[in-house]
């Protein structure tokens, strides 16, 4: 049973349902018997802890918010404390999870034909088959409108040509969501399995961000994939970038844990760690510190609750979460940067989890739009004049 209790100082659980409070407690239980433990090796190996993908399944974190198929059906309120739950032990746990839920299982829910949702769905949801979604290629990053990858139309394939860039589970994964343009210049989605002959993904390794998550290239030379593998319903950049928002939300969510784990961290050490005689918590400037991460996260969690309210009510629209994935993230990386500070040298040492979280929150500020790319989207909205034209 986990012994990690919520940082909340206003008393936001009481805006929690019942389930919502005990679908928290089932991640939070899983995550600390079974991950925490394990997290730190597995950062240091720079390896994914693939064993624990089945007990993740069985809490039905895996598509949570999708109805059907397998899935959970849960709201968007419960689906961002499994975020939250997650992040709290490592991004790249949550990242495994965002990626297969936003990114994998969305589009083929959502712009997918019955054959593919029946085929995969139902797998992706028990953990049976891992995804990955290839947007981002290595000219073409906040810009993904100017992919070069192509899919072009031979009777009844699609040849692929091109490569992706920094697309995480891309080595591990049975099947991967990739974004290409038709001959007629239309951003698309297709599904390319694993061992299609002129594909491979070898992994990026050596990053000292997000080390117990899996990175990778995709690599297309005349892939050849059944016509049926295009999902049907997808057209245009506007369809990836709603899968993006599925995702970005998460990390909103997400990211908080991170900032709460340091949080904790900090407060605990300052109140054992003796100087002068006295706790360092005793000090104004340590104090000062302290009061400054939790107003930070408390700030981050009220904007949480209202995009989850917006999201299940159909009111929001992706510059909130542009918003909230700015202001969020950045709240956790600044929050982080702070803890390190108040554990001194122990803040560098791998016993603690500050400076992994630390550095996987530089991965998590770039990915899914940079935090630049999120002001500017803001910007746009409250001008009306667009900076990327
Ligand atoms: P733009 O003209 O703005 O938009 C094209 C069409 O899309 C609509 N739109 C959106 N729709 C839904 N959701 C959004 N967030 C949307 N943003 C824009 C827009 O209304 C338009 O619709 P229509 O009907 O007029 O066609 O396109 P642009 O080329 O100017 O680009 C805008 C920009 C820069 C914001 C966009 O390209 C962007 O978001 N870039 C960032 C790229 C990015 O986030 N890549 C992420 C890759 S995946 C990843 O990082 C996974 S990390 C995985 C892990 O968690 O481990
Ligand atoms: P660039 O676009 O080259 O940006 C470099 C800098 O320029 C940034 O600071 C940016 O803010 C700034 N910049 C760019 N354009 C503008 C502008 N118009 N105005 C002001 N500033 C600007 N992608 C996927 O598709 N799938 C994945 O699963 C995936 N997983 C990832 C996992 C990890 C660990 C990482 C690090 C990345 C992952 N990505 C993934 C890629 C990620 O989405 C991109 O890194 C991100 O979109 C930024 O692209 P870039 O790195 O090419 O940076």
């Amino acid at each position: 049973m986990s012994k990690f209790n919520s940082v909340d100082y206003y008393m936001l659980d009481d805006w929690l349902t019942d389930e919502e409070k005990m679908i928290r407690q089932a991640v939070r239980n899983y995550v600390d018997e079974s991950f925490m433990p394990l997290i730190e090796e597995c950062y240091m190996k720079g390896e994914f802890p693939f064993h624990l993908v089945p007990g993740l399944a069985e809490l039905g974190v895996f598509g949570s918010s999708l109805q059907g198929y397998g899935c959970a059906g849960l709201n968007s309120m419960a689906y961002g404390l499994i975020c939250q739950e997650l992040e709290r032990a490592d991004s790249g746990l949550r990242s495994f999870v965002s990626v297969q839920s936003s990114l994998v299982m969305y589009p083929i829910h959502t712009f997918g034909s019955e054959e593919q949702k029946e085929k995969w769905l139902p797998k992706l949801a028990k953990g049976e088959a891992i995804g990955c979604f290839g947007l981002t290629e290595p000219d073409f990053g906040s810009n993904p409108t100017g992919m070069i990858t192509r899919a072009k139309k031979d009777g009844d394939h699609y040849i692929i040509n091109g490569a992706k860039m920094w697309i995480t589970n891309g080595t591990v994964a049975d099947v991967a969501v990739v974004w290409a343009k038709t001959e007629d210049d239309v951003i698309t989605a297709f599904l390319v399995e694993k061992g299609t002959p002129g594909f491979s993904a070898p992994e990026i390794k050596n990053k000292h961000s997000l080390r117990a998550s899996i990175t990778s290239e995709l690599i297309f030379q005349d892939v050849r994939i059944p016509a049926e593998n295009m999902l049907p319903k997808s057209k245009g950049l506007k369809h990836a970038l709603m899968c993006l928002n599925q995702a970005r939300y998460g990390i909103t969510w997400g990211v908080i844990g991170a900032a709460m784990d340091c949080y904790e961290t900090a407060l605990d050490y300052s109140k054992t760690r003796i100087q002068f005689d006295k706790p360092i918590a005793s000090f104004q400037m340590v104090q000062e510190k302290l009061v400054w991460m939790l107003n930070e996260i408390t700030k981050a969690q009220l904007i949480c609750f209202r995009l989850g309210k917006l999201k299940d009510e159909g009111k929001i629209r992706p510059e909130h979460v542009s918003m909230a994935k700015m202001n969020n993230v950045k709240m956790a990386r600044e929050v982080a940067m702070v803890a390190r500070e108040i554990l001194g040298a122990n803040g560098v040492a791998s016993e603690y989890p500050v400076m992994r979280h630390m550095n996987n929150i530089e991965s998590v500020f770039t990915y899914e739009g940079t935090h630049d790319i999120h002001i500017l989207t803001v910007g746009r909205d409250i001008t009306g004049i667009s900076a990327f034209i």
